[in-house]
C-alpha cells in the first residue's frame, strides 16, 4: 500500500518535471547563427599564430592572418606560393573572429530583434571550425585578450581533476559575454561536441604520450597500441567516420565510458553555473549537439538530466538531420532539433524552380513535420533554411532544382558562386517571412540578414559584412576552383534586405500568435502556387498568405465572422469587412507574385 502511494507520488513528481523542465521561452524565439572566428574581429592583438594552427608541422613560410575585408577568392601571397586552387588552402587560412568581436555587436543583435544566440563551438581547437576540441572546460586562447597567459594557465592544471581548473582570460570574457546577453534580455546557448575531440585534445596526447600506460587509454576507441620493440608506430584508434583527426570516445552500446562521461558532465556544469552558487542566472542556457545520432542514447539521457537538474529551463537542441520522434517525444532526451525538414520542404516549394512541389505537397510536407513531436515540442524546433553545414541561402536561391546540400561546390559545373540578383533577394525574403509567420523558432545564419552569399563549406564560412568595414570587390575567376559565377562583384551590407529581415522580425516578435499560436491551413491552391494560413491563440489572430506562382492572384478567404477589421501588419493598410450571408463577401486578397501579406483580424460583431 505505502510503496503504491510512493510510486504514485513518484511518477506525479515525474510529471512535474516533466512540465516544470521544458524551455517556455524558446517558443518561437528568432535565433541567431554566429560562426565565431567569422563573425568579427574585435580584438587584434589575440589573433592566432602559426604554432596554434599547425601544431606538430612546419606552418607554411610567411603564414599570416587574412585580412577581414580582403576577397573571399583571392588569395594571400603564403597561398599563391603553396600552388593550388583557393580550396586546397582556404581551411589554413585565419580571419581573426573572438568574442569580444560578438559582444561589441551585441547592440546590432538587439536591433534587428534577436533573442537568441547559438554560437559554434567556442573551446579551444585547431581548426576554424572547432569541432576538434582540445578541452571542453576552457574557451579557445584566441578567441579571448591573454592567448599566451591563458596557454601558460591550462598547462598548471590537472585537467581531469576540475578542482584545478582556473579560469582564463578567454573563459571570463565568454562569461561577460554571457552576462550582456542576459542583460539584453537574449539568451546564449553553445556547441555541444561530445561524441569525438581533436588530436590534440589533452587526454589524447597523454594516450598517445604514454600509450597502455596512459590513464586515459581506456577513453578511446583504440585499435592497437604501439610495440617499442618495432621502429614504425603500429598506435590506431577510431575516429569518427573514419577520419583520424577526430577520435572518438569510447563507450558501450548504450554509454560513453565513465572517464569521459564524467569529464562531460564536469564541463557542462562549469559554463551552466560558473561560480558554482546552485543558480544558472551566470551560465549558457543551453546547448546544440553535435552529431547527436553518433552519441549513444543512455548517454544522452543522464546528461538531459544532469542539465535539467542545473537549469530546468534550459534547452536542448540536437543536430538531427532527419525527422527524429525517438529523440524528441515526452520521454525523448531533446527539447528541439535543428529542423532541417523544414529546410528541406522550403527548398523543394520556395526554392525549387523545374523540380517545383506542389502547394498541397509542400503543406504535406509540413504537417507530417507537426505530426512527428508533440504540441509542445513544435514551437522551439529551430527552424533554419540554411547553416555553417550547408550553402547561404541566397546562394541556394541562385542555384535552384539540387538535393538540399548536395552539389553546392566546385565539383558541380554548372554552380555559380557569384553575387544574386535583385530577384533572387525578393525570393530570400519571402522565405525570411515565411519562418517568421511558421510555427517554430526560426534561426538565422549569420550574415544572411544582410545579403551575403556562399557555396557549400567553405565558402559559406565567410566573414561578416559590416556596415563600417569597406570591403574589396569579390573577384571569381577561374582559380576560384568553380566553372561560372565569373565576374566582379561589390560586397556591402544589403540595406534593403536588411530592412526586410528587421521588419518581418518586428512583426513576429509583436504578435504572440505568432510565436506560440496554433497553426492551421486555410486556403491551397496547387496551380497557382498560392497558400494562405493561420496563426492564432486566444486573443489574436493572424493570417498570412504567401504567393509563390507567376501570377497576381484575387480571391476571398471566409473567415465565419460576420464583421471585422483587418490590419495588415507589413504596409500598415486598414480596412473593415462585413461577411453577408448572401454574397462572397470576406477577407479579399490580392496578392502579386513573388509575396507575402499578413493580416490581424480583430472580430467586429
Ligand atoms: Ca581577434
Ligand atoms: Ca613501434
Ligand atoms: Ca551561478
Ligand atoms: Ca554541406
Amino acid at each position: 500500500m505505502i510503496l503504491k502511494k510512493i510510486i504514485i507520488l513518484l511518477s506525479f513528481v515525474q510529471v512535474l518535471n516533466a512540465q516544470n523542465s521544458f524551455p517556455d521561452w524558446a517558443k518561437g524565439l528568432v535565433w541567431y547563427q554566429i560562426f565565431p572566428e567569422r563573425f568579427a574581429n574585435g580584438d587584434t592583438t589575440n589573433d592566432p599564430a602559426p604554432d596554434k594552427i599547425f601544431p606538430g608541422e612546419s606552418a607554411p613560410p610567411n603564414w599570416k592572418i587574412t585580412p577581414w575585408t580582403s576577397s573571399w577568392f583571392s588569395q594571400s601571397q603564403w597561398e599563391k606560393n603553396l600552388g593550388g586552387k583557393v580550396r586546397d588552402h582556404i581551411n589554413k587560412r585565419r580571419y581573426g573572429g573572438d568574442i569580444q568581436g560578438i559582444i561589441d555587436h551585441l547592440d546590432y543583435l538587439k536591433v534587428l530583434g534577436i533573442k537568441g544566440i547559438y554560437i559554434n563551438p567556442v573551446f579551444d581547437a585547431v581548426s576554424l571550425h572547432k569541432y576538434d576540441g582540445s578541452t571542453y572546460h576552457h574557451m579557445d586562447i584566441n578567441f579571448g585578450p591573454d592567448p599566451s597567459g591563458d596557454k601558460l594557465l591550462i598547462a598548471s592544471e590537472t585537467p581531469d581533476d576540475p578542482k584545478t581548473w582556473k579560469w582564463t582570460s578567454a573563459d571570463r570574457l565568454f562569461l561577460q559575454l554571457v552576462q550582456e546577453v542576459h542583460k539584453r534580455g537574449m539568451k546564449i546557448i553553445i556547441d555541444g561536441v561530445f561524441n569525438h575531440v581533436g588530436t590534440q585534445f589533452w587526454a589524447f596526447r597523454d594516450l598517445v604520450k604514454n600509450q597502455q600506460n596512459s590513464r586515459f587509454k581506456d577513453w578511446f576507441q583504440v585499435l592497437s597500441f604501439d610495440n617499442p620493440a618495432t621502429p614504425q608506430n603500429e598506435f590506431d584508434y577510431k575516429g569518427w567516420w573514419n577520419a583520424k583527426s577526430l577520435p572518438q570516445f569510447n563507450r558501450t552500446k548504450d554509454d560513453l565510458n565513465p572517464g569521459p562521461k564524467q569529464y562531460i558532465f564536469n564541463a557542462t556544469k562549469r559554463w551552466m553555473d560558473p561560480n558554482g552558487n546552485g543558480s544558472y542566472s551566470d551560465g549558457i542556457d543551453g546547448w546544440r549537439l553535435d552529431v547527436a545520432r553518433d552519441v549513444p542514447l543512455g548517454f544522452w539521457k543522464d546528461w538531459n538530466k544532469l542539465v535539467k537538474s542545473i537549469n530546468p529551463k534550459a534547452i536542448i537542441v540536437a543536430e538531427l538531420w532527419e525527422l527524429s520522434p525517438d529523440f524528441i517525444s515526452a520521454t525523448g532526451p531533446f527539447d528541439a532539433l535543428m529542423n532541417y525538414s523544414f529546410a528541406f520542404a522550403v527548398d523543394k516549394y520556395f526554392i525549387a524552380d523545374k523540380k517545383k512541389i506542389s502547394t498541397s505537397g509542400f503543406i504535406d510536407r509540413l504537417k507530417e513535420i507537426m505530426k512527428t513531436y508533440p504540441q509542445k515540442n513544435q514551437d522551439v524546433l529551430q527552424n533554419l533554411v540554411d547553416s555553417h553545414d550547408t550553402e547561404r541561402l541566397s546562394s541556394m536561391i541562385k542555384n535552384p532544382d539540387r538535393e538540399y546540400d548536395r552539389e553546392g561546390n566546385e565539383g558541380n559545373p554548372d554552380y555559380d558562386p557569384g553575387k544574386p540578383d535583385k530577384k533572387d533577394y525578393e525570393m530570400q525574403k519571402l522565405i525570411a517571412a515565411f519562418q517568421m509567420t511558421y510555427k517554430g523558432a526560426p534561426m538565422i545564419y549569420y550574415g544572411d540578414e544582410v545579403g551575403m552569399w556562399g557555396a557549400d563549406d567553405p565558402h559559406d564560412r565567410n566573414p561578416m559584412v559590416w556596415s563600417n568595414l569597406k570591403y574589396d570587390d569579390e573577384i571569381i575567376n577561374e582559380s576560384s576552383g568553380f566553372h561560372k559565377g565569373f565576374g566582379i562583384f561589390k560586397v556591402e551590407q544589403n540595406k534593403d534586405v536588411l530592412a526586410f529581415y528587421k521588419k518581418i522580425i518586428s512583426v513576429h516578435n509583436s504578435n504572440p500568435a505568432l510565436l506560440d499560436g496554433d497553426v492551421k491551413f486555410i486556403y491551397s491552391n496547387d496551380e497557382t502556387a498560392v497558400f494562405a494560413f493561420e496563426r492564432s491563440d486566444k486573443n489574436e489572430r493572424i493570417i498570412c498568405v504567401f504567393n509563390t506562382g507567376r501570377n497576381i492572384q484575387d480571391f476571398v478567404i471566409k473567415l465565419n465572422i460576420k464583421k471585422f477589421t483587418w490590419q495588415n501588419l507589413l504596409s500598415g493598410d486598414k480596412g473593415t469587412s462585413v461577411n453577408d450571408e448572401n454574397s462572397s463577401a470576406g477577407l479579399k486578397i490580392n496578392i502579386p507574385p513573388g509575396s507575402v501579406k499578413i493580416f490581424k483580424i480583430n472580430s467586429a460583431e
